[in-house]
């Protein structure tokens, strides 16, 4: 149990697990890695079949759009994450970033230490949410860096080995700005959002923090009674995972409580939402807790990258989807700062998030109050009744113009 207030933006240091593997080559796992507090039969793959996959073409483009959107409604809707394809960055720049993460976790001790978190902070090379020197630990070492706003950059943990590592983090953090944007878009849309919203939800996204965390799951003796990284929902606008290899590991939680295995898709990015989208859309739409666990066979490394709006957009249900469905906040409002107070100050093992209201609001049956029919007027996807009162405002404004 932890104590209540301990605050979360930094983190005891604890061995590598890259080290330990290495120096002592252990048949058994350590004590501090035994996670009896996970029960084995979660552990078992389930198929990864039926999870979603968007494609970013057909929804930019207009004849295939309607018919993406609602997919992608379904997909944020039942699992809050899906596989990304044809989102535009090359297969040149997602190699050229694999392998230089590679290269990082490969890298001796004494070199990556370098980029070592310092106290009080979760840049750099290290560990998460360690708070005490009892708690269990994850199969998990890591590197975390702000990449941007560039003005956010704390060069002086930025790996300067391997060669070349800091142009492919700057390159690859400013491709994945541009997919995040795009598909921050287009969830606004399938939510039923548009203009002016849309629009401050999308600058919102293009001036947004951007953190890049880089993970490295080494070959584990009893993978089946560890865990690679704990259950957990992102804090973030939405989150693109890149796997850097072929070795499943991703498990995402299922409505009905089942963790399903992502597989590794060349070439497409994982994207799941995290609390703000949640939040943003009041429920609708799922942050689905995730974790990894970890194999026998091989090392796995994987590249997450954290997209949060800009901090002027308040953390809140969207205004215009309120007014749409004429339904309650589910969620308070909260400034950014007080948003990512609230988290960094929230007790780990809290079930609850720290943004819901208390009172019981039944989910399901307001997301059914959200249909998901086309526009019997446009049949653009959209389902708004507010939609429809632009459409009859615009026609009395027509008619006035003609008559003129
Ligand atoms: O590496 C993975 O599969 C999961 C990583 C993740 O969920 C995170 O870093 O927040
Ligand atoms: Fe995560």
């Amino acid at each position: 149990m932890e104590e209540e207030g301990v605050n979360l933006e930094g983190s005891l240091p604890v061995p590598s697990v890259q080290e330990l593997v290495r120096e002592r080559q252990p048949d058994a796992l350590p004590p501090r890695y035994v996670r009896d507090d996970v029960a084995p039969a979660d552990h078992l793959p389930e198929s990864s079949q039926g999870l979603p996959c968007i494609d970013l073409e057909k929804l930019t483009d207009p004849s295939s759009r309607s018919t993406e959107l609602r997919n992608l409604h379904s997909a944020c809707h039942q699992w809050g994450l899906f596989l990304l394809v044809n989102h535009q960055v090359s297969d040149e720049g997602m190699g050229v970033m694999q392998e230089k993460v590679r290269g990082f976790f490969e890298l001796p001790y004494h070199e990556k230490q370098k980029s070592a978190q310092r106290p009080g902070s979760l840049e750099g090379y290290g560990q998460a949410f360690v708070t005490s020197h009892e708690q269990k630990l994850d199969w998990n070492d890591m590197i975390f860096l702000k990449c941007l706003p560039s003005h956010a950059r704390n060069l002086d943990l930025w790996p300067q080995n391997p060669p070349e590592f800091r142009i492919a983090l700057e390159n690859y953090s400013e491709d994945l700005r541009k997919v995040a944007v795009a598909v921050v878009k287009y969830i606004g849309m399938a939510l039923g959002i548009h203009e002016g919203e849309l629009e401050l939800l999308m600058n919102s996204f293009r001036e947004g923090r951007y953190e890049v965390r880089m993970n490295c799951y080494p070959q584990c003796p009893e993978p089946e009674r560890a865990m690679g990284l704990s259950p957990h929902s992102d804090n973030s606008g939405i989150t693109m995972l890149m796997e850097c290899g072929d070795m499943p590991g991703l498990q995402v939680l299922s409505r009905d409580g089942r963790w399903v295995t992502v597989p590794p898709i060349p070439g497409s990015i994982v994207v799941n939402l995290g609390q703000i989208m949640e939040v943003y859309s009041n429920g609708t739409y799922r942050a689905p807790d995730h974790r990894a666990v970890v194999n026998k066979e091989k090392e796995r490394v994987s590249t997450v990258t954290f997209c949060y709006p800009s901090p002027s957009l308040a953390v809140g249900p969207s205004p215009q989807l309120l007014t749409a469905t004429g339904l309650a906040p589910l969620y308070q409002t909260l400034s950014h700062s007080e948003y990512l107070h609230r988290f960094y100050n929230r007790k780990l093992d809290d079930a609850v998030p720290f943004y819901r209201y208390p009172q019981a609001v039944d989910v399901e049956l307001m997301h059914s109050f959200i249909s998901s029919s086309s526009c019997i007027v446009c049949h653009e996807y959209e389902f708004t009744l507010f939609h429809l009162f632009l459409h009859f405002v615009y026609s009395i404004g027509e008619l006035l113009v003609c008559k003129l």
